[in-house]
């Protein structure tokens, strides 16, 4: 029985270290120290020995079964390190490898505008300031000047949800928060940039376009800072060598009103088909805020005055890159929106 014993756990050892899995060792175990092992039938059959031959017999199936627990035990670590260094092997960084290019985003030619011209306000004091898209009609309209019959109110001309809140029309709602939350403080310096919608959509109008307004307020401030202002701004913008020239107009919210004409970018004022050989520019509009428009938000037109000026972004960034067709700004083509970055 003793040469039996042997053998059996000869041949378990054989098949321990043959296992290639967790699985095939588990099955090892239990064909031999299983319920029903073969070791352990041996150590039941033991009954059958004659009393003098047991001790002997039953210490070497015990020796036996405590030696191939421990050996099942070590082929176990030692298929679990061989895991690990597969799997280690499997998922080494190779930092030398190449890598896969991201096609990375730019900013849009008209963000890249807005954003220049914020800068150059920023440079003369201005802050800047937002508002909602969605307005009320008072501070779209009403705290403007806009009285009710005015046709910019129309439905034709705005975006209503219902008879009183609308898409803002332009930025100036901004303005009038800013005052309202202001007053009766001075300076008040900001620009307001941002996107607005009317009911247009040609060649030269978009139903959503971008403007940046401007407003000042203090005591004194007059016609001539407003077009120093904007003789900076357009020689940062356009070239030092710019002329501004400010012509009547007509606005609700301003008294007086003006448009506002630089030099042609083409030919420098010696007049072209461009600017219909007239050698300026029309590029934005601007005044002097109407004393009602003060008052309406808190300040005394009396102790204040102010002025202001708006600029369609899209107007500016054409005449600046030479872009005569408004609808490329939106068509998404990379060909052209690619050129600007
Ligand atoms: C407040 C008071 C006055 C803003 C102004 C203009 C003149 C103007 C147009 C330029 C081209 C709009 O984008 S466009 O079509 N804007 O001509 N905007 S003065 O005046 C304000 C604004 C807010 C409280």
């Amino acid at each position: 029985m003793q040469e039996e014993l042997k053998s059996i756990a000869e041949k378990a050892r054989l098949e321990i270290n043959q296992a290639e899995s967790a699985e095939a060792l588990k099955a090892v175990q239990v064909r031999y120290l299983g319920k029903k092992g073969r070791i352990t039938a041996v150590l039941r059959s033991m009954g059958s020995l004659p009393a003098a031959e047991r001790p002997v017999v039953g210490k070497l199936a015990n020796q036996i079964r405590d030696d191939l627990t421990a050996e099942i035990a070590k082929r176990e670590d030692q298929l679990r390190d061989f895991a690990r260094s597969r799997q280690m092997a499997a998922e080494r960084l190779d930092v030398t490898m190449p890598g896969i290019p991201q096609p990375l985003g730019h900013l849009h030619p008209l963000t890249l505008v807005m954003d220049e011209i914020a800068e150059i306000f920023l440079g003369m004091g201005f802050n800047i300031a937002e508002g909602p898209e969605v307005e009320t009609d008072y501070y779209n309209f009403e705290a403007l000047n806009i009285p009710k019959d005015h046709p910019a109110r129309d439905m034709q001309d705005s975006f209503y949800f219902g008879s009183e809140i609308l898409l803002r029309t332009h930025t100036s709602p901004v303005q009038v928060h800013t005052m309202e939350k202001t007053a009766p403080n001075v300076p008040v310096r900001i620009i307001a940039p941002g996107k607005v919608y009317r009911r247009d959509d040609d060649a030269t109008h978009s139903p959503m376009f971008h403007q940046v307004e401007g407003l000042a307020i203090d005591r004194n401030i007059s016609l001539s800072d407003l077009k120093g202002t904007l003789l900076l701004f357009v020689r940062q913008m356009f070239g030092a060598h710019q002329q501004v020239r400010l012509r009547p107009s007509f606005f609700p919210f301003t008294e007086p009103s003006a448009e506002v004409d630089m030099s042609c970018v083409i030919c420098a004022g010696k007049g072209c088909r461009v600017c219909k050989e007239t050698g300026w520019l029309e590029i934005l509009g601007a005044g002097m805020v109407h004393p009602r428009v003060l008052e309406m938000s808190g300040y005394d037109p009396e102790e204040y005055t102010g002025y202001a000026f708006g600029m369609g972004v899209e107007r500016i960034a054409m005449l600046k890159y030479g872009i005569d067709d408004l609808r490329l700004f939106f068509k998404n083509d990379l060909r052209m929106l690619r050129q600007f970055y």
